[in-house]
């Protein structure tokens, strides 16, 4: 038998279950142990019955009585016990830091110093001249930004995504951002701006003099697993696409409106460079894919669909503009039948309705909020149904067990905790911390998805400074890529048979990156969500 909790722990208030599986009945006592005195709270065993996403039998222990702060683990008769866990009001806080000090660590076009990075200290990366792919033409260096993921690419669209997440953390949650030990730490500007500016004056960068952007700036193919300075291949500036132009639009005015108050000539070119982007799609209404030319082998971002991207322009341009029209082609866009509620690379019409649902009052028609509300709580009141039939207590469909599921896991957590805002029910709210109950080591394999942060926390990424920095163990504060029920790469293929449950498809190895990659749109969404916690 296994008891699992979150690794980290749980707040005072909050609803605390352990979850445990066991091929056998559970006849004997279940206690809850405080570590500091060894007291002991026998607590009540409730039968789950079988879970399809794990293949276990599985087992409840509620502890939400249990309000004292302290160091805490649950102990079954036969002394099998659980990993020690907090009970504490800030437990989610230093993972709430970490998790946005992760960016500084994916700067590029920079050396990252000894004082700010520490062992994870490498020199300046990634600042040669530019091979534009469209017409050979070798441009200045293009540097700056984040590096994506375990790879060193940077990709537009994934780019703007993550800075989506961040600065609808900073507004949302401005109060609880915390101060960061980067290089423009103490300059009056909130860090996690600080931080979001390295990516969009990389951002700016990407876009073409008739207002279109470029897809992603990458290598050929990818680099071994070398440090970032050591990857000399030549950079490519890859064609634009719709998707990128419209992500780049929407990002640099939801930029604009942030930024205006602490800097107004840098508000002054966001602004500018988004209309720019919007110009250039009223006059390309139709959708222009991007995908990888024969022989270039590094991330495509593809995307067969760019209403939503245009969505979330319209509504972000609208909040800068003004205009009739921008707000017509939005009603337009919302009136069609496109997800609004997704927040990740290739689906962003969840973030049309951040934008939307929290304007200040009046700034929309009733009937458009009406229409992203009704759809984030239709998507909430189907988590919840599947969250009680779900033994880990997961809110999220068993087909969101993709290439990067933890991203999912937030995503349906961001929708619960839109729809606890917009109705005023704690249930919901309630719902989505289970989910970051899973996150942080609730789960089969015992394993938490954030490095650093947990007794059973994963240390090998399939990160290329990890694998290649000579430290130990990566820097806190990255999130696994998690299970996928389909793995493509070998280590995984060779490690997990198939049919193996969702769960447990997982691998803790510096060779899956199907199931334990970095990026830093995974980061960014477990960022918005642990802000509404911590
Ligand atoms: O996150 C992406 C995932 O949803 C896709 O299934 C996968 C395959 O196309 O690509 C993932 O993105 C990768 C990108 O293409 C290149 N950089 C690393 C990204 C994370 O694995
Ligand atoms: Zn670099």
């Amino acid at each position: 038998m296994k008891i699992h909790v979150n690794q980290l722990g749980y707040r005072p208030g909050d609803q605390k279950i352990a979850v445990i599986a066991s091929d056998e009945p559970l006849n004997g006592s279940l206690a809850l142990v405080n570590e500091s005195d060894s007291t002991k709270v026998e607590l009540g065993i409730q039968a789950f019955g079988s879970d399809s996403y794990s293949g276990e039998t599985l087992y409840w222990a509620d502890f939400s009585h249990v309000k004292d702060e302290g160091r805490y683990f649950i102990e079954y008769y036969d002394c099998s016990r659980s990993d020690s866990f907090s009970i504490s009001g800030d437990v989610y806080r230093k993972a709430f830091e970490d998790l946005i000090h992760m960016f500084y660590f994916m700067r590029c076009g920079c050396a990252l110093t000894e004082k700010y990075a520490g062992p994870y200290q490498h020199k300046k990366c990634h600042s040669g001249s530019t091979l534009r792919y469209s017409d050979n033409k070798m441009l200045p260096p293009i540097t700056g930004g984040w590096h994506d993921a375990g790879d060193y690419g940077r990709y537009t669209t994934p780019g703007a995504v993550a800075l989506g997440h961040l600065l609808y953390t900073y507004e949302l949650f401005a109060d609880k951002c915390p101060t960061l030990f980067i290089p423009e730490s103490g300059n009056g500007v909130p860090d996690i701006l600080n931080e979001c500016r390295y990516e969009l004056e990389w951002l700016l960068k990407m876009q073409a003099e008739d207002g279109s952007v470029y897809h992603k700036i990458t290598t050929e193919r990818f680099c071994g697993f070398i440090m970032p300075e050591e990857d000399k291949d030549q950079m490519i500036l890859y064609p634009i696409s719709s998707m990128a132009t419209a992500d780049f639009a929407a990002v640099t005015a939801l930029a604009a409106r942030i930024y205006k108050k602490f800097d107004c000539s840098f508000a002054g070119k966001l602004k500018a460079a988004a209309l720019a982007a919007r110009d250039f799609l009223y006059a390309h209404p139709d959708i222009i894919e991007f995908r990888n030319p024969p022989g270039n082998w590094t991330g495509g971002y593809w995307d067969k669909d760019d209403r939503d991207e245009r969505m979330w322009m319209f509504a972000e341009i609208f909040r800068l503009t003004g205009e009739a029209r921008d707000l017509a082609e939005l009603t337009k866009l919302a009136s069609a039948d496109i997800n609004k509620t997704a927040l990740g690379w290739g689906q962003v019409g969840g973030f049309a309705g951040l934008s939307v649902l929290f304007a200040p009052a009046e700034s929309f028609p009733d009937e458009l909020f009406t229409v992203f509300s009704d759809a984030y709580r239709k998507h909430a009141d189907e988590l919840l149904e599947l969250a009680d039939k779900n033994g880990y207590r997961l809110a999220m469909p068993l087909e969101g067990f993709v290439w990067g599921s933890n991203m999912v896991v937030m995503n349906c957590a961001m929708s619960l905790l839109v729809a606890s805002f917009l109705t005023g029910n704690t249930a919901y709210a309630s719902a989505a911390e289970e989910n970051i109950h899973y996150l942080l080591g609730r789960n089969p394999l015992n394993r938490s998805y954030i490095t650093g942060h947990g007794a059973g926390a994963f240390h090998n990424p399939h990160n290329r400074p990890t694998a290649s920095d000579n430290v130990e163990y990566p820097y806190p504060g990255l999130v696994s890529g998690g299970p996928s029920a389909r793995v493509y790469d070998e280590p995984a293929k060779a490690a997990i048979p198939e049919g193996t449950p969702p769960l447990l498809c997982h691998l803790d190895d510096v060779g899956s990156f199907s199931t334990n990659e970095i990026a830093i749109y995974w980061n960014s969404i477990t960022v918005l969500v642990f802000a509404c916690f911590s």
